[in-house]
């Protein structure tokens, strides 16, 4: 095994360092309450997580006193400035074995693996190869370790959504009749790119029409009609933290009932989104918007979850939803965002996202929500 001096382990005490001695001191502490030798992570978001690498393979070996990341020839050189906490090993002559012989080497024995990352074969192998190790499988005992954002986290998360916000203002003025749902996808996805987004945090939705009563309505080639509510569900990657947010806008003056749907699903996420508290569960939390709703008339056509937190992925735990009776931790993000469904009629959601404390919550996002009805 050919071991790299890492050249790039000069003295860092930049914040980011700093974030994961933190990072891996917590997992140390998983360790020691699991009694684990040795923690084996794959997943690409909590590599970048524990170690700062964004290359797209490698393992990272976490043992109580040492931490090693194995990866190949096209990436050692960003492997070595990017994780310079870690000992750097050349895997270019086979990731998986080369993780094998050092598990051996190090002859660890309860092993925690990543059960949402690592692969059916994957795990196979280190079974054969490693005989003496005891598999431990590691889910929401790694992801619950990311809950709460550190500082540096919340300041990428923030540029997320300024970079989301300003896209989408950009936008506007090019919604007219006669646009396809992909030109607009396609334009706000440019637009957050320009101002400097790393990508989309996921497909963009573009729902018009009667696909508004589609939730995950992805874009298509239908062309926006005069009258039409557009849902845009949408956010900016930044820095690998995701934004996500929703708004609906109305192409000329809307019908009667979508301007009433318009405004219950707007109470509904001003009520939920002023009155969520820590510590309230994860399913009275999900009640705040759904009260207003079924009060209304419109609870059948809200089919979904009312938000979910979000980071280094999408969608994250814990969730604001009717299966959810854990109470919310303080300092969580979460996503408020009710919606009202009407198959044959459209669809309304708004979506925007909070950090949560004892006494409030603090919207990440600026973009006003109230009824916007643009020029046909
Ligand atoms: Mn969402």
């Amino acid at each position: 095994m050919i071991r790299k001096e890492n050249k790039m382990k000069a003295p860092d005490n930049s914040e980011a360092m700093v974030c994961r001695t933190r990072r891996l001191a917590a997992l140390r502490r998983l360790m020691q309450e699991e009694s684990l030798t040795g923690v084996l992570i794959n997943g690409r978001v909590h590599t970048l997580w524990f170690s700062g690498f964004s290359g797209t393979e490698s393992y990272l070996l976490i043992t109580p006193d040492e931490q090693y990341i194995l990866t190949d020839s096209r990436y050692l050189e960003q492997a070595g400035q990017q994780a310079p906490e870690f000992e750097l090993i050349d895997a270019t002559s086979g990731h998986l074995p080369a993780t094998c012989n050092l598990i051996t080497e190090l002859e660890l024995t309860r092993l925690g693996m990543e059960s949402a990352a690592l692969s059916y074969g994957e795990s196979i192998f280190v079974k054969e190869n490693c005989p003496q190790v005891e598999p431990v499988p590691l889910g929401s005992e790694l992801s619950n370790l990311r809950r709460i954002k550190d500082n540096l986290e919340l300041r990428n998360l923030r540029q997320a959504f300024a970079l989301a916000d300003e896209g989408f203002r950009r936008t506007l003025p090019f919604i007219k009749a006669g646009r396809t749902e992909k030109e607009i996808a396609a334009t706000l996805e440019y637009n957050m790119r320009m101002l400097g987004a790393d990508g989309s945090s996921f497909t963009t939705i573009v729902a018009s029409g009667t696909r508004g009563a589609l939730p995950h309505g992805v874009a298509t080639d239908k062309r926006i009609e005069p009258g039409e509510g557009i849902t845009i569900d949408f956010g900016a990657l930044y820095a690998g933290y995701h934004s996500d947010l929703t708004r609906t806008v109305f192409l000329g003056e809307p019908s009667a009932e979508m301007r009433k749907i318009y405004e219950i699903v707007l109470k509904a996420q001003l009520h939920c989104q002023n009155n969520l508290r820590a510590d309230m569960t994860g399913k009275e939390g999900d009640e705040l918007a759904r009260k207003v709703i079924e009060d209304a008339g419109y609870g059948r056509y809200f089919r979904h979850s009312t938000g979910h937190s979000l980071g280094l992925e999408v969608h994250e735990s814990p969730s604001l939803s009717p299966n959810n009776p854990d109470p919310l931790p303080a300092g969580i993000l979460i996503t408020v965002e009710p919606g009202i469904y009407i198959p044959g009629l459209g669809g309304v959601r708004i979506e925007d996202t909070v950090i949560l404390s004892e006494d409030g919550v603090t919207s990440l996002t600026e973009l006003p929500k109230e009824l916007l009805i643009l020029p046909t």
